[in-house]
């Protein structure tokens, strides 16, 4: 019997498709900072329920899964029978994974305790981040955030487990359901993106170690608010058209704060007359953007302090964001200082 090395095909006949989420996760395992397995678990549970929702955002014009759900959030928001579905999903594949004890979602006005004693982690979401884009077929998102408990397993679950400071993500990441369905995510070693390849059902690595260009020419704000703004966020944006930089805004977070990632450019949502801290949520908006931003060299403020070091004092807490490319970002956050300052003299 002849045995034979194995040889790679060098013939090209038939092109590698790369490397897959799940292979990248356990090539990559011994990089998080409690390599025990259960945070690629708990990586890998997420990716399911991603694909899951991917599977009903396609279907969402053609079978009775659009429109309004009939009730409001926590946030006073209508709910969208998608934000519902994808709440489902996540939920249930966190909640059957055996990792997570602990969830705050955007869409349960309170903590959902798993019951689960062994679960190490605790996860912040978004389930459907831009839901007022659905039924118009606009590009979505998915925000996680995850944490590590501090009480130990076994005992009940505390309010330091669930307020932390988004310093002390040990993962996060987001799903970007747009023209291709992308899954991006940090376990603070750099940040990487996957490709969801719809006929083999996978994600493969297509965005390998992300680096935020330093600057831009795009910012991405909702001018219709224009008139509640404070002076400085007026100012830096009279600069940007002054440079001619280009307006984007598409109105959903996770999509504006890509394209910001890779192009360079910075996307704000600032302290409003309506919403004076703002309107993103800091538990499962901000700070998982915020951990990917630095990850990848940019930079993410309240206009006064990083958005990583904000001590949380609720669940559904809301902060101004101004996130993305460093030199943008300070100059944005340094002109609401002069405005402040002045303001006080
Ligand atoms: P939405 O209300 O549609 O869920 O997270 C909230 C969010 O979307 C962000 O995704 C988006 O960037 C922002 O709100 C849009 O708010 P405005 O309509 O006030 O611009």
């Amino acid at each position: 019997m002849k045995i034979l090395p194995y040889q790679p095909d060098s013939s090209g006949l038939a092109y590698s498709v790369g490397t897959t989420l799940d292979r990248f996760i356990k090539l990559k395992q011994s990089d998080f900072p409690f390599a025990s397995g259960e945070l690629s678990q708990l990586l890998r549970d997420i990716a399911l329920a991603s694909k899951i929702v991917n599977r009903e955002t396609n279907r969402a014009g053609l079978s009775n899964i659009g429109g309004a759900f009939g009730q409001v959030n926590v946030q006073g928001e209508e709910q969208q029978k998608l934000d519902v579905i994808a709440n489902i999903r996540f939920m249930r594949a966190l909640s059957k994974g055996g990792e997570v004890c602990a969830i705050v979602s955007e869409e349960e006005d309170s903590v959902i305790d798993l019951q689960n004693s062994s679960g190490k982690y605790v996860v912040a979401i978004d389930p459907l981040d831009g839901s007022s884009n659905i039924d118009v077929n606009i590009s979505i998102g998915t925000i996680f955030s995850i944490y590590r408990r501090i009480t130990p397993t076994g005992s009940p679950i505390q309010e330091i487990d669930i307020m932390q400071k988004g310093s002390e993500q040990v993962a996060a990441g987001y799903v970007l359901y747009g023209s291709s369905t992308m899954l991006v995510y940090t376990t603070g070693c750099g940040v990487n993106g996957f490709t969801y390849e719809q006929s083999l059902g996978e994600f493969f690595l297509s965005h390998p170690d992300i680096q935020a260009p330093k600057t831009g020419e795009i910012y991405s704000v909702n001018e219709g608010s224009q008139n509640d703004w404070e002076t400085g966020i007026d100012k830096y944006i009279s600069l940007c058209k002054e440079r001619r930089y280009s307006a984007r805004y598409i109105g959903s977070l996770v999509a504006d704060f890509h394209r910001n990632l890779l192009k360079g450019g910075i996307y704000l949502y600032p302290a409003t007359k309506k919403n004076p801290s703002g309107k993103l949520r800091l538990l499962y908006e901000a700070n998982a953007l915020a951990l990917i931003a630095e990850q990848a060299g940019a930079m993410a403020t309240d206009g006064n302090q990083r958005i990583l070091d904000i001590q949380p004092t609720s669940l559904h807490q809301r902060t101004p964001l101004l996130i993305g490319s460093s030199d943008m970002v300070q100059e944005a956050e340094a002109m609401l200082k002069i405005e402040d300052v002045k303001s006080l003299i």
